[in-house]
This record gives C-alpha cells, sequence and structure tokens, in this order.
C-alpha cells in the first residue's frame, strides 16, 4: 500500500473534503497538522502555504478538488465521480458551486462581514483552541483569532468573488434552497444512487460545525429532505472523520 499524507488544519472546509474522500474510499492515511501561521514548518516542501496539501508516495498536490479526480485516478474503487461522463459533469459542477459558494458563503462570509459579537468571538477562540491542540499557536496569536479570522487575506479573496450586494441573510437563504435544488429526489446530490465530490464537498462542513459544537444546532437535520440526506452521508464515515482530538466533539450526527 502506498503511503498517504494529509497536510493541512483541521478548521479548514477544503481539508475537511479531502479527509472525507479519504475515510469513503477506506485508504489509511496520516494527518499532518499544519500551523495557519508557520505554515513553512510542515509544508515548506510546496514552497506555498495553501491547505490542504496531499501527498501519496513521493508525489503531492494541492486543491481539494483536484485531489479528488487525482485519488479516483489512483484508487477508482468507491467512485466519487459517478458512473458515467454525464454523472461527472453533474458532480464537478455541484462540487465547484459547493467550493465556490456554498463554503465561502455558508463558512467564510459570517467571519469577514458578521457582527462582532461574544458569540461571534467565543466561535473564533474555539476554532483557535481546536487548530492549537494540532499545531500549537502562541497564546497571544488564539486571543487574536477572531481579528485573524476577519483579517486572513485568502478568507477576504473567496468572500471578493460572492456577490456584495446580496445580503448575508438573503445570501445564506438562497444556497440553502440550491442545496435542495441539488439534492432533488436524492438520494445524494445531483440526485445520483453513490455519493460523489459534491456530497463530501458540502456534508463535512455541516457536520463538523455541529460536532465541534461551533454552532449549537443544525436546523437543516429538520429539513424533510436534507435531514435524511445528512443522516445518511453520516452513515459513510467515521465519527470522526475531520482528523480533530475526540475532545472536541461535542455533538453525534444522528444516525
Ligand atoms: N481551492 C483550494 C482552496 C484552499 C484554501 O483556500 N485553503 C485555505 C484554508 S481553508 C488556505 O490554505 N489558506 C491559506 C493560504 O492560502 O495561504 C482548495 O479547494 O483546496
Amino acid at each position: 500500500m502506498t503511503d498517504i499524507t494529509l497536510y493541512g488544519y483541521v478548521t479548514s472546509p477544503y481539508v475537511r473534503k479531502v479527509s472525507a474522500y479519504l475515510y469513503y474510499k477506506d485508504l489509511d492515511f496520516k494527518f499532518v497538522h499544519v500551523s495557519p501561521v508557520e505554515p513553512y514548518k510542515t509544508i515548506g516542501f510546496t514552497e506555498g502555504t495553501q491547505v490542504p496539501v496531499l501527498k501519496v508516495g513521493s508525489e503531492w498536490r494541492t486543491d481539494s478538488s483536484k485531489l479528488g479526480i487525482w485519488l479516483e485516478e489512483l484508487f477508482p474503487e468507491k467512485s466519487l465521480l459517478g458512473v458515467n461522463a454525464a454523472e461527472r459533469e453533474t458532480i464537478l459542477k455541484i462540487d465547484k458551486w459547493a467550493s465556490e459558494q456554498f463554503i465561502p458563503g455558508m463558512v467564510f462570509r459570517s467571519a469577514v462581514e458578521g457582527e462582532v459579537t461574544e458569540a461571534f468571538n467565543k466561535r473564533a477562540w474555539r476554532l483557535a483552541e481546536i487548530v492549537s491542540a494540532g499545531a500549537s499557536l502562541p497564546e497571544e496569536i488564539q486571543k487574536a483569532w477572531p481579528q485573524l479570522l476577519r483579517q486572513a487575506p485568502f478568507i477576504k479573496a473567496l468572500v471578493a468573488h460572492l456577490d456584495g450586494d446580496e445580503s448575508l441573510e438573503a445570501m445564506q437563504m438562497r444556497i440553502f434552497g440550491e442545496l435542495v435544488n441539488h439534492l432533488g429526489e436524492g438520494p445524494f446530490l445531483g440526485e445520483l444512487d453513490q455519493p460523489s465530490l459534491a456530497d463530501f464537498a458540502v456534508y463535512p462542513q455541516m457536520a463538523f460545525m455541529y460536532q465541534a459544537g461551533i454552532v449549537k444546532d443544525l436546523p437543516p437535520l429538520m429539513h424533510p429532505t436534507v435531514g435524511p440526506w445528512l443522516r445518511r452521508m453520516a452513515k459513510l464515515l467515521p465519527e470522526n472523520p475531520w482528523c480533530v482530538d475526540e475532545k472536541f466533539l461535542v455533538n453525534r450526527m444522528p444516525a
């Protein structure tokens, strides 16, 4: 079996996509915690700062969607790209939507634009604590995490691609509506019979936020089609596919 190593920080939605692919495909891998403030210590070999980085044998690559396609070429069992060209096209389209709309709109925009309340600060500090458990962050950096999140250049760049004229609330409602449409009659996104890159781009974000207690409730669990889909997805992965210390998982996804 070839050695597989995933480099990332556990609070990155794009890293979560890749850990979910690996778990779904039953591939053994090692997770290396990257420090977002000193990434060169672990991923200096890439000469970049971006995670996820995936190394298979001696070859490494970046970019979650491309990593999914690469894994599919190397380990085709339990396909992430459907069973024919039409399915592959649908999957890649939804995955692009998830990477460019769902993740920036649902995960990052509120970090940049949401009101700085005590609740916002608490969420940010919890995220910093979770990162720090894997790649130790100095105390003053952890304290400043709410401001650092708001100023992170990559987060600002991701959010800048969204339509700033649409309010945060309207955007989140629109994106949730788009998720419902992509799911249609299910059972998986794109109305496909098997889970794919697309499902593993969206599900990890909702599940992680809930399991790690970043959000208290997961209202989509009550939705008539998204709720059953979330339960279906939970059954395909171990309870902790997020490479995060168990002690941070305070909620369980219902099966
Ligand atoms: N398109 C990339 C986006 C990855 C990305 O934005 N990663 C963030 C963490 S969530 C990152 O590494 N930011 C630090 C940086 O770019 O220097 C992917 O899908 O993997």
